[in-house]
């Protein structure tokens, strides 16, 4: 059996970020989680480039520009679609969520899907505070997985047996045996 797997060690790899300024309350925590989570793996600040856009609409063309440069190993989207009181949301977060799975595709290189899409702002702020749900940090160890996967499988490499971590069977506690006197 071939295995293949990505790792968190993310030392010499370079990264895009897109993120969108529209609810810029939610997405500038997402900024700075995803970078903390970039940096804490290895990632040099000078191999991080971030490209702000108006919203989530914008962030498919930004994406694919940067990845189709080659320059990246992965390109990270950070946004927020909020629902709000009429059909906009669902025609932005479709837009957004196709159009980054559309890019990846086009420009042959991990594009990693880091939009919020929420019914309320308190489900945003929970999603981007990095004591919550985290999901800045989320799309930083989805990018460094996705990026050193696909430079294995571009090498032809497979994951050595001894770099699998081995699950650990713990033992069930038994009750003491009773000895006889
Ligand atoms: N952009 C977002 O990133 N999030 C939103 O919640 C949002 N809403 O709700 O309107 C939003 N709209 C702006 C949109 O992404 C574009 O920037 C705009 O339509 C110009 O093309």
């Amino acid at each position: 059996m071939k295995l293949r797997k990505g790792s968190h060690d993310a030392t010499g790899l370079r990264f895009g970020i897109v993120v969108a300024k529209f609810n810029k309350f939610v997405t500038s925590k997402l900024l700075s989680s995803c970078v903390e989570g970039l940096t804490t793996h290895g990632v040099k600040a000078d191999d991080i480039e971030v490209v702000r856009v108006p919203g989530a609409f914008e962030i498919p063309l930004v994406a694919r520009t940067m990845a189709r440069t080659k320059q990246f190993n992965a390109v990270i989207c950070l946004g927020a679609v909020i629902r709000g009181d009429t059909p906009h949301f669902d025609y932005i977060s479709a837009e957004a969520s196709r159009g980054i799975g559309q890019a990846s595709l086009d420009a042959d290189v991990p594009i990693i899907f880091g939009v919020l899409t929420t019914h309320t702002i308190a489900q945003a702020i929970e999603r981007a505070e990095p004591t919550k749900f985290n999901r800045g940090g989320e799309a930083a160890r989805s990018a460094i997985e996705m990026a050193t996967v696909m430079r294995m499988l571009r090498a032809g490499e497979e994951t050595q047996p001894s770099a699998e971590v081995p699950r650990v069977r713990r033992a069930r506690k038994r009750a003491p045996r009773k000895h006889k006197a």
